[in-house]
């Protein structure tokens, strides 16, 4: 280890020996041309340590550079040398300097868009997280702030709206139809936050008046054809802003405050400092071609992008290692805004689902990360301290004074960012923030982000300083919680009870288990707070006082939560919790609200959960308790499938749908998801070997069902939900198309001629796409002439508005048709379709992935597809590529024919000729597991 170390020591020292000044200007200046683009920068370099001298190293990737000149002095041919990441200066000034450096790239040539780009004739960029080494040469790490000027310089009337971070200091004409604009962004900001856009655009324009008085302008940019859509979205700006302001104290810190629409973006959005720039699916929206789950989407999107100006741009990361520091809690800051927008209860049960769908099966295989890397820094630190005697905590000062530990962090962050643990880093981190919050309360919490903001606006900071932040404000003892930084794998948590009728004591046996992921064998307990309720026969809870643990009687305090529920703190691998004065058994309601992203299993019985289903005060776990039911009936009748024998409902779940179903007192929106099923991915993430087959007929065989004992209630359902009435995306109205669309969605699994005239009609009456599209997905369940008419009718349409389109192609790709690949294979050639669109690759390729029949159809047809697509993606974007291809990651799930089927293409793409590092990482991590 130690020796390894020492290899990077030599390569190591000019990055560590110089740093672009704090707080001073760095100047750019771009001029944009139609085959290429100039950029010069103009920084200033000062040595860490005054008077020493060693090569400057500065990152840079498909840059040609046209000129060097240090302190006005152009840099001769052997003072220098370039290659394909670097500029290296050999022997720099002592001192501080200036450098100037002129380069010239090529946005239209630019595919992977990352860097400068264009998209759609205009220009964009995006540097999170190593994209502005694409445009200059420079320090590209978070923990290098600076203040920027941008100076554009464009064509007036192919560009005639230049902008960039800040205020606009200056603009004006040139010769030649040329025009420029200068942007001043006062914050410091790291070169991740940096943006420039140019093109034909127009904006929505508004204001927000902030609690101190501040005027900020609002502006939301796309082509003018679509600003009539992007009222929803200036609506869920303004209401993020009051939001932060009203939670969290947060206030904006610039007069002015921009969003531009782009339709080709990798991702969802970017936060940039005061000119966000997001994908057009996150923007625009008009009843007629955006579903209340764009709508609400576009609502958290836009929140979760403007409160990363505190968390995130105003306190940043002091390296990739760090990410989950601003991800995880500004997921966790847009989970909370949304609940206070709609239904809390129905946001945390979505978020849930989507853990349990995407990010538990990671954490449970070859990609399995934690959510933030620590081990692999100890232990290099540890080799290299010790060897001197030395003893450093892990600190950032030590990112200033030790080259060789800052190397290695540079070199292995690289590998993080290609494999991207976005699952781990965005949504189990905000589980690490919601426990934080859990276990101090709302307050509590309130006072630790305070005291963050304290001690770290304007720095590049680490997890640990906001553990520090949160537990300091609050004097807590926090014990091991640090781990859920370090420790990867879902923890399964084992609860037993007793009750002691003659004692009138109830007891909770809790013993936890990590499971070994790669590279971590070995775990330690966690820190798990269970928020917990004891039901007593009457439905409500029973008084908690006072709980015997570890040798002594603890006094229990509510902390704000619901009923009487109280916060177990479960630390050790085996522990005990006794209640007394309990009069009768309770029913146990656990983990209230999801308290901790574990997995539990409990000796509940099905009574239990029936009882839990209709008493239980917090809403969460009365779904939970459905979905518990739920999944024991689909794997029970799995295994059944699996020997043949037949399929049988269970009528207790039936007439427990069928109460629900017609419980009026219940949020239309919360029986919609309590009598939607789990996933199958769900499921198959439970089994020993993942039965794709048998799992999708299972699901498929209960819908049926379901359908066909509650077809009056149903269709009951569908009728009493319609409305005439204008779309409006407020609580009971989407709570109310959420009711009728599952209810539909239930009776296209029936082949009745009856049924189909019912989607039919809710088809073409619909005035909205969220019930249009919900009638599409219940005539694309059943192959035949009406689904041809009706998605033919449906794309004549909608042929002009690609994002309506892109739904259009998921459907079809996410069909379980039988066969499903072939039509996938020709839509690739429908004139919609682009590959250099990541939206369009999302929705066809992407969704046909998501369609677990034919993706993993026995005959090896969907895995071929896939590879193929991967290995054409990989040249036009390393980073949808890599994406695509983390659909075979969990290839050993499978039985072992699947699992050769699979093997082969990803050798197949490992061998493929000049494969990009995003997808040879993630194929081969995934090929080696
Ligand atoms: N910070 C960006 C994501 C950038 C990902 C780069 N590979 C959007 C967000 O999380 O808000
Ligand atoms: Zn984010």
């Amino acid at each position: 280890m130690f020796q390894s170390s020492v290899a990077f020591r030599s390569l190591s020292q000019g990055i560590v020996n110089y740093r672009i000044t704090h707080c001073r200007w760095i100047d750019l200046k771009f001029t944009l041309g139609e085959e290429k683009t100039f950029v010069s920068s103009k920084i200033v370099v000062s040595p860490r340590l005054q008077g020493s001298s060693s090569p400057l190293v500065l990152d840079g990737a498909d840059l040609k550079l046209i000129s060097l000149h240090v302190n006005g002095k152009e840099l001769k041919n052997e003072d220098f040398h370039v290659d394909s990441r670097h500029l290296t200066l050999t022997s720099p000034p002592s001192e501080k300097f200036t450098l100037e450096i002129v380069t010239e790239i090529y946005p239209q040539a630019n595919t992977s868009l990352e860097g400068l780009y264009k998209t759609s004739g205009n220009f964009c960029t995006q540097c999170e997280a190593e994209g502005f080494r694409k445009i200059t040469f420079y320090q590209d790490r978070p923990d290098i702030m600076a203040k920027y000027t941008c100076r554009i310089e464009a064509d007036k009337s192919l560009y005639p709206v230049l902008l960039s971070n800040g205020n606009l200091i200056d603009q004006g004409d040139l010769e030649g139809g040329k025009h420029y604009v200068i942007w001043e962004d006062p914050h410091v900001k790291p070169c991740y936050l940096f943006a420039l856009v140019a093109g034909q655009l127009e904006s929505r324009d508004d204001t927000f008046v902030t609690r101190s008085g501040r005027k900020v302008a609002l502006r939301i940019w796309t082509p003018a054809q679509d600003l009539p859509k992007t009222a929803h979205a200036m609506y869920s700006l303004k209401a993020a802003m009051k939001w932060d302001e009203d939670v969290f104290g947060l206030e904006y810190d610039l007069d002015l405050f921009n969003i531009v629409a782009v339709p080709d973006f990798n991702m969802g959005a970017m936060e940039n400092k005061s000119l966000n720039i997001f994908n057009s699916k996150l923007v625009l929206a008009s009843p007629e071609t955006a579903t209340d789950a764009d709508y609400a989407a576009i609502l958290g999107v836009i929140g979760h992008e403007y409160f990363h100006n505190w968390t995130g741009n105003r306190v940043t990361c002091r390296d990739w290692f760090q990410l989950s520091l601003k991800e995880g809690l500004t997921v966790f800051r847009d989970q909370e805004f949304s609940s206070d927008m709609g239904s809390r209860t129905v946001k945390r049960i979505s978020d849930v689902s989507k853990l349990r769908t995407y990010q538990f099966p990671q954490d449970a295989g070859p990609m399995a990360h934690p959510v933030r890397p620590h081990s692999y820094i100890k232990v290099k630190a540890h080799a290299l301290f010790s060897n001197d005697g030395m003893s450093v905590a892990l600190h950032h000062t030590v990112l200033f004074v030790l080259p060789v530990f800052l190397h290695i962090l540079t070199i292995d962050q690289h590998f993080f960012l290609v494999s991207f643990p976005y699952e781990q880093v965005y949504e189990k981190g905000a589980e690490v923030v919601r426990m934080y919050k859990t276990l101090l309360g709302s307050s509590g919490f309130r006072k630790g982000m305070d005291l963050y903001f304290k001690r770290h606006d304007g720095q590049a900071v680490t997890c640990e300083d906001f553990f520090a932040a949160m537990r300091d404000a609050n004097g807590a003892d926090f014990s091991n919680f640090l781990i859920w930084y370090s420790q990867a794998g879902t923890p399964r948590l084992k609860v037993t009870s007793t009750y002691n009728a003659e004692a009138k004591t109830y007891s909770l046996k809790f013993s936890q288990e990590v499971p070994a992921t790669p590279g971590q064998p070995v775990k330690e307990p966690m820190f798990i707070p269970v928020a917990l309720g004891l039901l007593g026969s009457n439905g409500n809870d029973i008084p908690i006082n006072s709980v015997y643990h570890d040798g002594k009687l603890e006094i229990i305090t509510s902390n704000g939560q619901p009923g009487h529920t109280t916060i177990l703190r479960v630390t050790k691998k085996e522990e005990e919790f006794v209640f007394n004065d309990i009069p009768e058994r309770p029913v146990p309601s656990m983990l209230r609200g999801y308290s901790a992203p574990v997995r539990m299993d409990s000796d509940l019985t099905d009574a239990d959960l029936y009882f839990l289903l209709a008493n239980d005060c917090d809403e969460f776990n009365r779904w939970e308790a459905g979905q518990i039911l739920a999944r024991k009936l689909m794997l029970s009748l799995v295994s059944d499938f699996q020997q043949n024998k037949p399929l049988v409902l269970n009528q207790k779940f039936l007439h427990g749908v069928k109460s629900i179903l017609g419980d009026s007192s219940l949020d239309k929106e919360f029986i919609a998801k309590a009598i939607t099923l789990p996933g199958e991915g769900e499921i198959m993430d439970m089994m020993e070997v993942a039965d794709p087959d048998a799992v999708h007929s299972v699901r498929s065989f209960i819908r049926k069902q379901l359908a066909s004992e509650l077809k009056q209630e149903f269709i009951d359902t569908v009728k009493s939900n319609r409305s005439s009435e204008a779309y409006e995306f407020d609580h009971p109205n989407l709570a109310r198309r959420a009711l009728k669309n599952i209810a539909l969605a239930y009776l296209g699994t029936l082949e009745d001629e009856a049924i189909t005239e019912l989607a039919l009609h809710e088809y073409k009456t619909a005035t909205n796409l969220t019930e249009q599209f919900a009638a599409l997905v219940a005539l694309d369940q059943k192959p035949g002439q009406t689904r041809d008419e009706v998605l033919a009718d449906f794309y004549d349409k909608w042929q002009h508005d690609f994002l309506v389109v892109n739904k259009w192609f998921a459907l079809q790709a996410m069909s379980d048709v039988p066969g499903n690949v072939e039509n996938v294979r020709e839509l690739l050639n429908h004139p919609a379709f682009d590959m250099r669109n990541p939206n369009k690759v999302y929705s066809l390729i992407g969704g046909f992935c998501g369609s677990p029949v034919n993706f993993h159809s026995k005959d090896g047809s969907g895995y071929k597809f896939l590879g193929e697509m991967v290995v054409q993606l990989d040249k036009i974007n390393p980073q949808v590529a890599s994406r695509m291809v983390s659909a075979f990651s969990r290839w050993k799930r499978y039985d072992e024919t699947r699992q050769s089927l699979a093997k082969a293409q990803l050798e197949m793409i490992l061998a493929a000729n000049g494969l990009s590092e995003n997808v040879f990482e993630i194929a081969s991590k995934s090929l080696a597991a």
